[in-house]
């Protein structure tokens, strides 16, 4: 991710064209239907491979050639200094550890089959009493984009402090939906913004986002954090991808929409902001998986929240958006190694919110930079928040876990995900709302 289109070729868990697709559904018995008739692709035998913590340049480019290779995906990009999460199709997974064997580099094996993970992952089953106590959310499994939407529509209705907004429409025509919770008391607020799902397959994104909004609205520990601020959510940013994981390709990452000329379809939500757009750790190619698309703001779900956000920018005080997986909670800038020159202030609030996280059930999170921390990646939501739309507290967090499952975090950790963010997210605005206070006197 050090270069611009250095992942140029990250596409490869797209098949090649149609054709190919569907000489694959009739071919491979490892595609499975799933309930809408559909086929979905299967990821059985497919492993995930961890490398040694890296230190060598060499090393590290070596390994990112795999990012052009059929069936071979990062589920964690090679950093200097930190280890990679490589997935292989059952043929390739010999030739991946035979590179490994060649490089001297060692490896062990995360997950010996990514498919019987995901079918673990989402009980069909709901806790039913959990379901009515929170209004239709269980939290006990993952939710698809209808049920969060018509959770977030059935608050509005029902709660004075509560409302809802679609606030524009997704390439297949979804709706994208904006939740404000304020309890309309002290006029102007300032406000709090939080999104998820902008990458389809982190679930726990969403996940979390729906469980803390809920927690605002119901639960009385927080009631400060409602008088103090209003809040904006967005639970679902990239609502069509979000649907595909659910029904196709449980790894789709980017938007649906589709590229002219090729047959490879989506762009990376997050490297598809206006600002600096185009820069390191973005991709020109559309069968990239970080393609950032042919221009800033070409996806309808980023303009859409983009308008969102600068419709209320001068209210809006902090920019959270959540993202997985890896524990990381992240300062600007991700585009520039450079610092920005209010750097430290953002660290001091950032580990606030990263020590009260850590202290509810023990999950630690490193605080810091993307390029310090991660890896340089322009055009990204964060960067957009401070640097266009003027937010300074702007936050990207990485949430669970360290990739024990990956994205395929089980549902029974979404409310103990749910818990410690918020109490991170908590702290930070408290914390916040004293600055606020302390610099206007
Ligand atoms: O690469 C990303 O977009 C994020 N990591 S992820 O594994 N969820 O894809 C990190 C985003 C950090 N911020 C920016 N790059 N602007
Ligand atoms: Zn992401």
């Amino acid at each position: 991710m050090r270069e611009n289109g250095s992942l140029g070729r990250v596409g490869f868990l797209i098949p090649t064209c149609l054709l190919l697709q569907v000489l694959l559904v009739l071919g491979n018995p490892t595609v499975s239907q799933n309930s809408s008739e559909e086929e979905k692709k299967s990821y059985r035998n497919y492993k995930v491979l961890r490398t040694q913590p890296v230190d060598n340049k060499d090393v590290l480019d070596k390994l990112m050639t795999f990012a052009g290779v059929e069936d071979i995906s990062f589920w964690k990009y090679p950093v200097m200094n930190g280890s990679a999460d490589i997935m292989a199709s059952p043929d390739k997974v010999a030739f991946v550890e035979e590179t490994f064997k060649d490089m001297g580099i060692e490896h062990m094996t995360v997950i010996n089959d990514v498919e019987e993970l995901f079918q673990g992952q989402n009980p069909d089953v709901d806790n039913e009493y959990n379901l009515k106590q929170n209004g239709g959310m269980s939290f006990t499994r993952y939710h698809r984009y209808n049920e969060i939407i018509s959770y977030a529509k059935q608050q509005a209705a029902r709660d004075g402090m509560v409302s809802y907004q679609s606030i524009g429409t997704s390439s297949e025509g979804r709706e994208i939906g904006l939740v404000k919770i304020s309890d309309g008391t002290g006029g102007n607020k300032p406000a709090i913004w939080m999104d998820g799902g902008i990458h389809a397959r982190e679930w726990i994104s969403p996940a979390t986002v729906t469980y803390i909004m809920h927690k605002l609205i119901t639960d009385n520990n927080y009631r400060d954090l409602v008088q103090n601020f209003d809040w904006y959510i967005v639970p679902i940013i990239n609502v069509d991808g979000y649907e595909y994981t659910h029904t196709r390709d449980r790894l789709w990452r980017k938007t649906r929409r589709t590229n002219q000329g090729t047959h490879c379809v989506g762009t990376d939500p997050n490297r598809n902001w206006g600002f600096k757009w185009g820069g390191p750790g973005s991709s020109g190619d559309p069968c990239s998986e970080i393609y950032r698309g042919p221009k800033p703001f070409s996806e309808p779900e980023t303009s859409a929240v983009a308008n969102a956000v600068l419709a209320r920018r001068n209210q809006i005080k902090m920019y959270l958006t959540f993202h997985s997986y890896s524990q990381l909670w992240l300062l600007p800038w991700s585009y520039t190694r450079q610092r920005p020159s209010d750097y430290s202030e953002l660290q001091r609030l950032g580990l606030i919110g990263a020590r009260a996280l850590a202290s509810t059930y023990g999950t630690r999170y490193r605080v810091g930079s993307a390029p310090e921390i991660l890896y340089e990646a322009a055009g990204g939501s964060d960067d957009w928040a401070k640097g266009s739309a003027g937010i300074k507290y702007s936050y990207t967090l990485e949430l669970r876990d360290t990739g024990t499952y990956g994205f395929a975090l089980p549902a029974s950790q979404i409310t103990a995900t749910g818990e410690e963010t918020l109490r991170g997210v908590a702290a930070t605005a408290r914390a916040l709302h004293k600055t606020l206070n302390t610099a206007t006197g």
